[in-house]
C-alpha cells in the first residue's frame, strides 16, 4: 500500500466582520489537530482567508485580495495572512491546500489579474510546489436585478484561470513499502519520486465539469483535492429552501463521487459551509475513494475535521481496468468537444 493519512478542513462561516486574525486563528487549529492525529496533508476550503464576498456586490474588493508578483508566485505565503501557515507547516511536517483571491501583477506589462487561485504547499520541499487558478467562474458580471436575489458575481471579480490543469508531484508523504508495481508514472527511467502521488487541484464550481477531472485523469491523478463555498439555496430559485438544499447537496455529492471513479482517484473536497452572512451554504466535506465511495464525511455545519488514511494503491484498479485510457478512449470520436 501507499498510504497517506489526509484532512479535509471543514471552516464553518467566515463572516465579513470576521477579522482576518481570527480566520488564520481556527487554519492553525485545525493544522494542530490534524498533526495531533497524524495527518500529512490538509485541506483547507475555496476562498479560506476570507467571508465569500463573491456574493456581494462591493465597492472594492481589494480588501480581500492577497498581492502577488511574477517575482513571487506564491506571495500570499509571505503575508501576514500566509506566512503562520507556513511556518506551522514546516514545524509539522504537514502539506497544505489553500484557496485564496489573488491578485497578480506583471510588472512588465504593468497590468493587475485577479484569480480565485488556489496553492500546494509541500512542508518536504518547504516551498509551494504548484499553484491552480478557477477556471469555471459561476454567476454573472452584473447583479441580477431582482433586489431579493442572492448574487453571484464571481465572472465581476476574477478573471478565468489561465494555468489549465496541471497534475504535479509532493514528495515525503507516502507511508508503506513500495513495491515496483506502485511505482506510477511514465516521465523516464528513473523510479525516483515515482513512489509520490500524483495530485490535482480544483476549486468548487470546477468539480461539476467532467472536462476538468479528465484532464487530470489524463495525467495519471491519484488525488484531486477541492475546496467549495456552494450556496444552499436562493430565494429566486423554485422550490422551498430544504428542496433545494437537498438537491445542492445531491449534485455537489454526485459530482465528487462520478469525477473520482470515472477517474480511478481519491478526492479530498472541502467545504466553507453554514449560515454566512445571513445566507446558507452546504457543508457535506467528503474523502471519496477511486471507487466513487465516501470513506469519510463532515456531520456539521462548522469548523470540522476529517480525516481519512488513503491508499493510493487503489486507484490502480480503475486505471487497469475501466479506465485505461490509452486501451479504451477513442480520440477519433471526441473532437466535438474542443469544436463547440
Ligand atoms: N463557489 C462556487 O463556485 N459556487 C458554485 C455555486 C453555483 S450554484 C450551483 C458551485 O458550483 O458550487
Amino acid at each position: 500500500p501507499r498510504l497517506i493519512k489526509v484532512a479535509a478542513a471543514q471552516l464553518g462561516p467566515n463572516n465579513k466582520d470576521a477579522t482576518r486574525e481570527e480566520i488564520l486563528a481556527r487554519l492553525l487549529k485545525h493544522m494542530d489537530a490534524a498533526a495531533a492525529q497524524g495527518v500529512r496533508l490538509i485541506a483547507f476550503p475555496e476562498l479560506a482567508l476570507t467571508t465569500f464576498f463573491p456574493v456581494m456586490l462591493l465597492q472594492s474588493a481589494d480588501a480581500y485580495f492577497e498581492p502577488a508578483s511574477t517575482s513571487h508566485p506564491y506571495n500570499v505565503l509571505d503575508t501576514p495572512h500566509g506566512r503562520p501557515l507556513v511556518e506551522k507547516a514546516n514545524a509539522l511536517g504537514l502539506d497544505f491546500y489553500l484557496g485564496y483571491a489573488e491578485r497578480w501583477t506583471d510588472a512588465e506589462r504593468g497590468t493587475s489579474t485577479d484569480y480565485n487561485t488556489t496553492l500546494y504547499y509541500s512542508a518536504a520541499a518547504g516551498r509551494a510546489v504548484a499553484k491552480y487558478r478557477k477556471v469555471h467562474l459561476p454567476g454573472t458580471v452584473e447583479p441580477l436585478p431582482d433586489p431579493t436575489a442572492y448574487q453571484q458575481l464571481e465572472k465581476r471579480y476574477f478573471a478565468p484561470g489561465d494555468l489549465g490543469f496541471r497534475a504535479f508531484r509532493a514528495a515525503g508523504l507516502v507511508s508503506g513499502a513500495l513495491k515496483a508495481e506502485d511505482v506510477t508514472g511514465s516521465d523516464g527511467d528513473s523510479t525516483e519520486g515515482k513512489g509520490d502521488p500524483i495530485l490535482g487541484m480544483l476549486i468548487c464550481n470546477d468539480r461539476r465539469w467532467p472536462e476538468a477531472w479528465r484532464a487530470y485523469g489524463l495525467q495519471g491523478v491519484e488525488l484531486v483535492i477541492e475546496g467549495y463555498n456552494t450556496t444552499a439555496w436562493a430565494p429566486q430559485y423554485a422550490g422551498a429552501p430544504e428542496e433545494q438544499t437537498a438537491d445542492a447537496e445531491f449534485h455537489h455529492r454526485l459530482s465528487c463521487q462520478a469525477g473520482s471513479y470515472q477517474n480511478a482517484c481519491w478526492s479530498i473536497n472541502v467545504a466553507k459551509c453554514g449560515c454566512e452572512n445571513g445566507q446558507w451554504m452546504i457543508g457535506g466535506s467528503m474523502i471519496i475513494d477511486p471507487n466513487g465511495k465516501v470513506v469519510a464525511e463532515s456531520k456539521t455545519l462548522d469548523d470540522e475535521l476529517v480525516v481519512a488514511t488513503i491508499d493510493l494503491g487503489l486507484c490502480r484498479k480503475g486505471k487497469e481496468r475501466v479506465f485505461n485510457f490509452g486501451k479504451h478512449r477513442r480520440l477519433d470520436q471526441y473532437g466535438i468537444i474542443l469544436e463547440q
